[in-house]
């Protein structure tokens, strides 16, 4: 088989959707750091849908922030990839072309850096995931201690965090006159462009101090809600998508069918007609980020944990797991949804029960592995809302339970931005009851920010004596 290219399209099997737009005469309008599987099964797809609609130069330089390998299954196929989407009803397959150029940071920074300064640029968007943000522990404000950002400050004109780089291209663009522009956070932090505006803006404080008042007049940070399971591609998924396309595509992506993205009605320049390929552009958008994290994240992590323990595979699995499907529903109706702020229009029950669909795609294979990553970041963000007012529900208990089980007492791989720490914890030979206290202060989780601790973490200990003598399944049966 050939590998898709532009060259290749009349090569693409007909049931595959092609782009409609002239490619040729696209100029880029987007330059987009974090260029993983989520964005170009979401955001990138809203792109080249308003591009087939609406036109305008709105092609999308992506940045990758590590790793070459994007950019090694993209560029030889000239940015073009296929976007599958799947449940048990079918499938469809797209082919996207709004992606015209992907560069890759640490080798080619000047061109990132003049990207992001360039004129015709006039959207910055983000995913990056939680811990790029480089937060303090307090969740909100840069933390200067860490080793990259320190890094960073040291030498300002050699970044390698993503708030860094962003920092220098402002910089960049202000000394070229570059004009204002809107940068947009679509990854899963509860207001998540507010918190990275500020920690932009306590980086450029130490960096660049000169360039305040400009970011204070010419960006603008409108808070975005993202939401499309997008599971990391496997050989074999790779391989089925290649046939049913007809070409071999390197840098294929599959999803489910569900798609949403809602942003802050908060621009400072223009933007592709977003609205015309379904996006939602909304004057507050608190209450649907809230939901969002506080509803399908925050079960997400518990079927990630709770699965695990469970020693199963995939989301699906856990699903259709009597036991543990349960508990997942109970989790939601009865601890995380009284905990939401939820608009007087707003069907929470139909929401809670189209997750509970969603979870149970058995085409998508994603793995409970993947959504543990990076726990100790993600638990504050979608459990600690819930956990923090009111005295410790009893489920989330028991999923922060699961958490606590899977660092301390498995063997299992913790791959998290706090692994060393983590690891270390779990290797030590003191009591539990010593660790408990280190191991939830990774996480954010401590008397400061838990108004009843002590029961907590009380009840976390005999949790753990349950997990440990009867199995994760006894514990959320219990
Ligand atoms: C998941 C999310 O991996 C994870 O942590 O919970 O990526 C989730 O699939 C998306 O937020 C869905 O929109």
């Amino acid at each position: 088989m050939n590998r898709l290219h532009p060259d290749t399209l009349d090569q693409v099997k007909e049931d595959a959707q092609l782009p409609t737009y002239d490619r040729q005469n696209l100029r880029p309008g987007i330059v987009h750091l974090g260029l993983g599987a989520f964005h170009r099964a979401h955001q990138a797809v809203y792109t080249e849908r308003a591009l087939a609609n609406s036109g305008g130069n709105w092609g999308i330089i992506g940045v990758s922030l590590r790793s070459s390998a994007v950019s090694d299954q993209l560029s030889p196929q000239g940015g073009l990839y296929s976007v599958m989407s799947e449940d048990a009803s079918g499938q469809q397959l797209q082919v996207i072309a709004a992606i015209q150029k992907v560069l890759v940071a640490p080798r080619e920074l000047e061109q990132v850096i003049a990207a992001i300064a360039n004129p015709d640029i006039k959207i910055i968007s983000l995913t990056i995931t939680e811990k790029g943000y480089c937060l303090a522990p307090n969740g909100w404000s840069l933390d200067r201690e860490s080793e990259s950002v320190r890094a960073d400050l040291a030498n300002v004109r050699q970044p390698a965090t993503a708030v860094g780089i962003l920092a220098l291209g402002l910089k960049e663009r202000h000394d070229a006159g570059g004009g204002p522009i809107t940068v947009i956070s679509c990854d899963n932090l509860s207001q998540n462009s507010k918190v990275l505006r500020s920690v932009i803006i306590q980086y450029v404080e130490s960096a660049f101090p000169e360039l305040l008042l400009w970011l204070g007049d010419n960006v603008a940070y409108p808070c975005s809600m993202v939401d499309r399971i997008v599971p990391a591609m496997t050989e074999h998924q790779r391989r089925r998508q290649g046939e049913l396309l007809g070409l071999t595509d390197d840098g294929a992506v599959s999803t489910e069918p569900f798609s949403q993205w809602i942003v802050e009605n908060k621009f400072s320049a223009a933007r592709p007609d977003w609205e015309s390929a379904g996006v939602q552009v909304v004057e507050n958008i608190g209450p649907y980020e809230d939901i969002k994290l506080g509803l399908l994240n925050a079960s997400h992590s518990a079927i990630a944990y709770c699965g695990l323990l469970a020693g199963l595979e995939t989301v699906d699995q856990v699903m259709s797991d009597s036991g543990l499907r349960g508990f997942i529903e109970e989790l939601m109706t009865q601890d995380l949804m009284p905990a939401l702020d939820v608009p007087p229009d707003f069907d929470l029950p139909a929401y809670r029960d189209e997750l509970l669909d969603r979870f149970s795609n058995p085409c998508l294979g994603h793995r409970c592995e993947q959504i543990a990553m990076d726990g100790s970041e993600k638990i504050s963000q979608r459990w600690l809302s819930a956990l923090r007012n009111t005295a410790p529900t009893q489920r989330l208990t028991r999923a922060l339970s699961a958490w606590t089980y899977f660092i301390l007492l498995t063997d299992l791989p913790i791959d998290d931005p706090r692994a060393e720490q983590l690891l270390s914890l779990r290797n030590s030979k003191s009591r539990t009851a010593a660790r408990l206290d280190n191991v939830l202060a990774t996480a954010r989780m401590s008397p400061e920010t838990i108004g009843d601790y002590s029961a907590l973490r009380k009840v976390i200990l005999k949790n753990l004596k349950v997990i440990k003598s009867d199995g994760i399944r006894a514990l959320v049966a219990s």
